[in-house]
């Protein structure tokens, strides 16, 4: 591509009018004092942002009971429950005969097969810029974490070492890397097989979904069908639907995220935990302030180059600013967070508030979660919107592209931190940077649980085991998603968590949720002390860790997947996922990827509830077959539950249930893994 057509400012300023007088109570929008403060400053200055939005534009009751269908143009076809409920046979139908139940979950399949596609053309792009790496065709990328590459080659089968006149040596580890790297794209137009991450869940697993027969062959096959199956006139049974979501969500949670997770890792570190800070109180008002927002760390990790380039900084100080002040938003705030400790200026509700502070300089956007409306609050303050992603252009306000290409990354993330310094000056609108800002601690990749409960030489998820066995801590429980715009920001996140953490439950999270608990204090080992049950505060403390443990971004919930593996691997708690004394929860999802997340962690046997509400109301038999039904296939279950304390509840109880069947509902000596203990551990 030219560089004339690689910048380019769109023309079009569309700016929305104010819409003060139906503007929300900032106390009510959210629990976050930062995000109440600058909210009220929008609306002063009489700027739209979603909560006002919200305020005045309710959802469309068909569509939040799933029963809207536009598949075709003989539609659409609206099959709301009648307000009397349904009384005898439920005789409704679309024009071609299709239930509510079709309907439903057709749509249902759809929102999996984006999600999926979301979460594995993330996973995409993450293995192209692999394989330029290996194949040395970039230098801006190398390869970081040699021993998580060759772990990975080993589940690729990929040799790792050859045979020299009757010796053995490793290979170059370059020469490994680019087996990897085309093994894994090659995941994606696979035609049949399995994908190879298949076996590394626990066996069972794997021998369930293979004799249910829904083991993925390849990643783009899988979404591929459900569109194929959704499509008028094809698929109408909902648990054959079902049946291929599973397939394309395992495809997202097992393949697409964990490749992108473990390629990531191998490129930019695996992350172990590092100290870092969140809230708009990141914000410098005497710095350049550039956001990086998005999913993809692959130009976020050269923007955090770039901003520390001496030269840089010397450009900086002559435009006035003190320096150059990188954070994140979403989810590549998550990435560059766990693995740099940049700090994160908010979660997916405060992208437009970031702008409202006055004082960004910059925000660089790649894919997901990326609001339109971004481009036109930005017009009404100095802030540049850049795009980077060939697929994520905007049409609104005023954005510049600068397509990002890995072959000249840094160059890419130089020219946009010259473009922050240099709409320093810009700066007009008075400037608000709220005070708040957290201390937190993240980067608990599953590896990183491993060394810290078992320490550098016997790595293990053994003390993790015992102490859900001597009932010190009662289970787990993966909280993650998204906020919506239709909950109390935040409010929901933080209620779940903490009930579940006063009833000794420790919390494994990503994406929004981390970022909630990270703003409200809860992700440092001090918090333990504040928030949890004896059993689990003596845990934390012992081991030095914080009772939620933030593991990454959205795509990072495959690190979920492979710490309940551990678990399993680790002994005494059953033989599967579906054993474990463990739940998942995603209280404000709002997103398709948490649909899609959320059917991977059922279809590996986690019992999983989502806040909001489900799209499926409207359809009995389907949203049956997905409560409850599906327990008995999977061993997991989806469920719904829009109070956050009956939230907990269910999550509780569920582990519970499991304790019982596990037999540690009685009393069991309890006993805390010292040094000693470790020590003696045979497992190193
Ligand atoms: S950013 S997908 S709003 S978690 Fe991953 Fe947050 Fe949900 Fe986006």
């Amino acid at each position: 591509m030219s560089e004339e057509k690689k910048v380019t400012e769109t023309q079009k300023v569309k700016v929305v009018p104010p819409t003060k007088a139906k503007s929300v109570n900032p106390k009510e929008a959210s629990v976050d004092p930062a995000t109440q403060q600058v909210l009220a400053k929008a609306q002063e200055e009489g700027v739209e942002t979603i909560f006002d939005r919200a305020n005045v534009m309710k959802p469309c009751n068909i569509g939040e009971q799933g029963t809207c269908c536009k598949m075709c143009a003989q539609g659409p076809c609206r099959l709301p429950l009648p307000k009397k409920g349904i009384e005898g046979e439920d005789t409704r139908k679309g024009l071609c005969g299709a239930t509510p139940e079709t309907i439903a979950a057709r749509n249902f399949a759809r929102m999996v097969a984006a999600g999926a596609a979301a979460h594995s053309d993330h996973g995409r792009s993450v293995a192209e810029v692999f394989l330029a790496a290996a194949r040395r065709e970039t230098e801006d990328y190398t390869i970081k974490d040699r021993e998580k590459l060759l772990e990975i080659a080993k589940d690729f089968d990929v040799p790792t070492h050859v045979v020299v006149d009757g010796e053995e040596v490793e290979r170059d580890i370059y020469e490994i890397a680019q087996d990897v790297g085309e093994k894994a794209l090659a995941e994606w137009g696979k035609q049949e097989g399995e994908i190879y991450y298949a076996k590394r869940a626990p066996e069972a697993r794997y021998e369930l979904w293979k004799k249910l027969d829904v083991i993925p062959r390849g990643i783009d096959r899988e979404i591929v069908e459900i569109l194929h199956r959704t499509h008028m006139g094809v698929d109408q049974d909902y648990r054959n639907l079902i049946k291929q979501c599973t397939r394309a969500a395992l495809a997202d949670g097992w393949a697409g995220s964990m490749i992108a997770t473990d390629l990531q890792d191998v490129l930019f570190g695996t992350p172990y935990p590092v100290q870092g800070q969140i809230n708009l109180g990141v914000l410098k008002e005497d710095h350049v302030n550039i956001i990086v927002h998005g999913h993809e760390p692959l130009l976020s990790e050269m923007i955090v180059v770039a901003a520390q380039d001496p030269e840089m900084l010397e450009y900086a100080k002559s435009k006035g600013a003190k320096g150059i002040n990188l954070a994140g938003m979403c989810c590549t705030a998550n990435e560059i967070l766990v693995r740099h400790g940049m700090p994160i200026a908010g979660n997916y509700l405060m992208q437009e508030l970031a702008i409202v502070t006055g004082a960004v300089d910059a925000m660089v956007v790649d894919v997901q979660c990326i609001m339109e409306n971004i481009a036109n609050v930005a017009t009404c303050y100095h802030t540049k919107v850049i795009t980077t992603n060939p697929r994520a252009m905007m049409d609104s306000g005023e954005t510049i592209h600068i397509e990002f290409d890995e072959h000249h990354a840094l160059e890419d993330a130089k020219k946009i931190v010259k473009l922050a310094v240099d709409n320093f000056p810009n700066r007009r609108s008075p400037i608000l940077i709220p005070k708040e800002k957290e201390m937190m601690v993240a980067g608990f990749s599953y590896e990183a649980i491993r060394y810290h409960l078992g320490g550098t030489f016997r790595g293990s998820y053994v003390p993790l085991n015992d102490n859900i066995i001597n009932g010190r801590i009662r289970g787990i429980a993966g909280v993650v998603g998204c906020n919506n715009a239709r909950t109390t920001h935040d409010s929901a996140h933080l209620i779940v968590v903490k009930e579940l953490l006063k009833n000794d439950v420790i919390v494994l999270t990503t994406g929004c949720n981390a970022m909630a608990c990270g703003k409200a204090g809860l992700l440092t080992p001090e918090s333990a002390k504040v928030y949890c049950g004896a059993g689990l505060e003596e845990v934390c403390e012992t081991v030095g860790i914080p009772p939620v443990l933030h593991m990454g971004a959205c795509v990072d919930n495959s690190r979920i997947l492979m710490a309940a593996t551990e678990v399993v691997k680790a002994g005494g708690l059953g033989k599967d996922i579906s054993d474990l004394p463990a739940a998942g929860s995603a209280p404000e999802w709002m997103s398709e990827k948490a649909i899609s997340i959320g059917h991977y962690f059922v279809a590996s046997g986690v019992y999983t509830v989502f806040g909001v509400g489900l799209p499926v109301s409207g359809a009995p038999r389907f949203a049956e077959y997905i409560f409850k039904e599906l327990e008995q296939i999977y061993g997991g279950m989806w469920d719904v539950e829009p109070d956050p304390y009956e939230h907990a509840k269910k999550l509780i109880a569920h582990i519970d249930k499991k304790r019982k069947a596990l037999g540690l509902d009685k009393a069991r000596e309890r006993k805390l893994f010292d040094m000693a203990d470790r020590r003696a551990l045979d497992v190193a």
